[in-house]
């Protein structure tokens, strides 16, 4: 019999809501669920193609284990006695802090795999955490953390309300919004645009998104700061910026008069006349708001621009407003409360004092720690659903320090150029197999919802919160757990965490009864148990019977298979999200006003600038195996700008060798009239290894192999993977 299940796609931050059908524990079908509270009936390819992925031979199913210098199929137990001699053995030598962690992309779109993973990070202790962070979005976190104390406030624009968006380095057409849950970005661009609105673009090249824009102005890699600089000098002597409960405004308004417009101009590459277009349309409109992603993260002043960003918010007065960058919320919460200082250079790496940034190291600092010796050297990694090889600077460095650990524990769905090295590889679930809730994305969308799937197909191997579990258990106990050691330690984690809670005034659950409220929460074992305790504890949960009225638990969320939706976002939440002792939002921390001496120093180089492109059909280094994404032919090909084409003498297909960190690279070129001279592009995420199955369809140049690791952005020390110095040769 068929059954129809809802599911909500993990791959993106859309989260699009999916319907299943479903024979024999068997996908037959998927289709886009147009009563999906938040998603509304937005799909891409990728969602549709869940099912080749499930059904995929090449999708791990069982452990792999090295003998004998190759990686074989082994049983369950085999491979974490391996995992457990192996992990013990290195902190028995080295201790703890030997064993470092790598959180990939995905751990952000799996519950299970993030509360797992840690649980683990938290039995080691100190351990060098990674993460896809820094390359990704931890300068917007960062400045976030600096700003208002709180990492997590990251403001997203209000689309259904604003009526002019300036957005910067992000393509939301192709990408599915980042750091801002948008599904059907199409649809609402276009009701923005009917309503009088405006959508106005600053990227490099004119994106698919660009080209719906009312406006698009090619910026020069890595300028943003310059061109917003700009844009708040010319709108700051309104002074809208007071409104706000604030320290630091004239400190950082000293600051900026530092810099003269007609400098900033030049500088970004957009006319000064231009600019002040821009900021007489910010001026006139109801309701502005601005938002940058990867384009203003990934680059050397990635902290700096994420933060004059909203800085520009609070300037044209929409942080915090309707329709313009607002703080949404979603169901549920974590224990916290207000803190001293800021997560922020509390200590540095050992080998080059890269900054810790919320609690993590660089990938810049990634294979010099783990191949400089000396105390602190990291001698075991393990990576929960990563691929360093591909996704960081540097990617040949990478690859020699991942081949020298004395081990490497990979949890992923699939071998990757990382897993290569490994000892061990534990198969994760695939999509259908565990359950779904964006609990750290989900404070991000362009409206509150609540929105659980339960698996829906039987799994193969445990959950991946048992999976972390158990190594966590490992760490502590040096052996492998029975079931029932492994249920006692899930309870005493559950127990912990209920306390927590108890423990912070500031949640409802404050001087609760720690076993009384262990025995309402339901079900009875698995990470659901946390999902329905944060639920619970939430502002639209029944604070175990405390609330008032028909609040949510966990099953209630799931007796509505389409999600609940709780509203678009309130106004006037920063009192709630802003994390400072004072409550006062910092206009001038000092990482960022010391900074502004490197700026200025920022050099005009010639010579071509290369950056990324992400297509339709992607998502970083995985899903190259599936045939619903096969690309085109020519998916990795190198952008050119017409008129550098010329010069170069370049026609389409031709071939060429990219030059960058003494690496070369080959690339078949594709003129293009959309990218701006001296820049070029290349999508990131592939390999020229020959040994993925995974990527038999999809093979590329890997873009990082010509970035240096040293290439950071100072503040947040994360990579700056955009705007990088390349040498084009044709190939003859
Ligand atoms: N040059 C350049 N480099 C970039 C970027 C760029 O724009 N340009 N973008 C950067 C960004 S934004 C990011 S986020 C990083 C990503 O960097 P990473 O997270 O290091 O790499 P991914 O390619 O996302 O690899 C994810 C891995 O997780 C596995 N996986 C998928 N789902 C699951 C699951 O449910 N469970 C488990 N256990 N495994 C799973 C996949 O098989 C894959 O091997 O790349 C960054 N690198
Ligand atoms: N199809 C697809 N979707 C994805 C992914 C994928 O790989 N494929 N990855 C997912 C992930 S992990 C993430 S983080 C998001 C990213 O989501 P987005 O940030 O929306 O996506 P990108 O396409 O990386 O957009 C970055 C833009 O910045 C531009 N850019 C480069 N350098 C600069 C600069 O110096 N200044 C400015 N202003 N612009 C610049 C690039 O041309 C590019 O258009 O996408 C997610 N969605
Ligand atoms: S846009 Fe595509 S990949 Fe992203 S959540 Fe929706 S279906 Fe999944
Ligand atoms: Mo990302």
């Amino acid at each position: 019999m068929t059954q129809t299940k809802h599911r909500i796609c993990p791959i993106c931050e859309a989260g699009c809501g999916l319907k299943v059908s479903v024979e024999n524990n068997h996908v037959i079908a998927i289709e886009k669920n147009s009563d999906d509270v938040f998603s509304e009936g937005h799909v891409c390819a990728k969602g549709l193609s869940l099912a080749q992925l499930h059904d995929d031979s090449d999708r791990l199913r069982h452990p792999l284990v090295r003998k004998n210098g190759e990686l074989q199929p082994a049983s369950w137990q085999e491979a974490l006695d391996t995992i457990n001699t192996k992990l013990a053995a290195t902190i028995d030598a080295f201790g703890k802090s030997s064993v470092a962690i790598y959180a990939g992309n995905p751990t952000a779109h799996n519950f299970g795999l993030s509360q797992g993973l840690g649980v683990f990070a938290a039995m080691l202790g100190g351990s060098p955490v990674f993460s896809a962070g820094s390359v990704d979005q931890l300068p917007k976190q960062l400045a976030c953390e600096f700003m208002f104390g709180n990492s997590s406030a990251v403001p997203v624009p209000d689309i259904e309300r604003c009526d002019y968006l300036l957005m910067l380095g992000a393509n939301p057409i192709v990408s599915n919004g980042s750091l801002w849950m948008v599904p059907k970005f199409r649809d609402r661009l276009r009701a923005l645009q009917k309503r009088g609105g405006q959508l106005v673009t600053i990227d490099p090249r004119r994106t698919e998104t660009a080209r719906l824009a009312d406006q698009h102005y090619p910026i020069q890699p890595g300028t943003d700061a310059w061109l917003l600089i700009a844009l708040i000098n010319e709108l700051k002597v309104d002074g809208q910026q007071a409104g706000y409960l604030s320290t630091g405004w004239e400190i950082l308004s000293r600051h900026l008069d530092d810099f003269d417009s007609e400098k900033c101009a030049a500088q970004c590459g957009i006319s000064l006349d231009q600019i002040l277009l821009m900021a007489q349309a910010l001026r006139r409109a109801q309701r502005p708001v601005v938002y940058g992603r990867v384009g203003t993260t990934l680059q050397a002043f990635g902290t700096m621009t994420s933060f004059l960003i909203e800085v520009l918010n609070a300037v044209i007065g929409s942080l915090d407003m309707t329709g313009g960058a607002m703080f949404p919320d979603q169901p549920h919460a974590m224990p916290g409360g207000r803190k001293h200082g800021v997560d922020y250079n509390r200590f540095q790496t050992r080998v080059s004092g890269y900054p810790e940034v919320l609690g993590q190291m660089p990938a810049a600092a990634m294979a010099e720690e783990i191949l400089t010796p000396g105390s602190g050297q990291i001698k075991a990694m393990v990576a929960f659903a990563g691929n360093p090889a591909v996704s960081h600077p540097d990617s040949d460095g990478i690859e020699a320090a991942l081949g020298a650990l004395d081990f490497l524990l990979c949890v992923d769905i699939y071998h990757n150029e990382t897993s290569k090295y490994a000892d061990v590889i534990l198969p994760g679930t695939s999509p259908f197999e565990d359950s779904h809730y964006d609990s750290f994305l989900g404070s991000m969308g362009y409206r509150n919802a609540a929105r659980y799937s339960p698996a829906i197909l039987k799994r193969e191997q445990p959950s991946e919160w048992h999976q972390c579990l158990h190594i966590a258990y490992m760490v502590n106990h040096q052996a492998v757990a029975s079931t029932e050691q492994l249920k006692a330690f899930e309870d005493d984690l559950l127990a912990g965490l209920v306390s927590s809670y108890c423990a912070d005034e500031n949640s409802p659950l404050f001087n609760r009864d720690v076993q009384e409220l262990m025995a309402m929460i339901e079900p009875d074992e698995g990470v659901e148990r946390l999902l329905d305790l944060g639920i619970r504890a939430g502002r639209w949960g029944d604070h175990f019977g405390s609330a008032e009225g028909a609040k949510l638990t966990l099953k209630k969320v799931e007796t509505h298979p389409n999600g609940i939706d709780l509203g678009l976002p309130e106004a006037a939440r920063l009192a709630d999200v802003v994390g400072h002792q004072n409550h006062k939002i910092d206009f001038a921390p000092e990482p960022i006003i010391a900074d502004f001496s490197r700026l200025k120093s920022q050099l005009t180089t010639d010579g071509f600038k290369l950056i990324g492109r992400r297509r339709s059909q992607s998502n970083n280094s995985w899903l190259r195996n599936i045939p619903m994404l096969t690309g085109a032919k020519n998916h990795c090909a190198l952008e050119v700008n017409h008129h550098d084409a010329l010069q170069l003498n370049l026609s389409d297909g031709d071939e060429v060798v990219i030059c960058g960190n003494d690496q070369t690279l080959q690339a078949s070129v594709l003129i293009s009239h959309d990218i701006a001279s001296g820049v070029v592009s290349l999508p990131h995420g592939f390999s020229e290894d020959d040994n993925m199955r995974q990527a038999r369809n999809q093979k590329g140049p890997n873009y990082n192999r010509l970035v240096p690791s040293s290439r950071i952005d100072v503040v947040s020390a994360s990579a700056a993977l955009n705007g990088v110095p390349v040498r084009i040769e044709k190939l003859q």
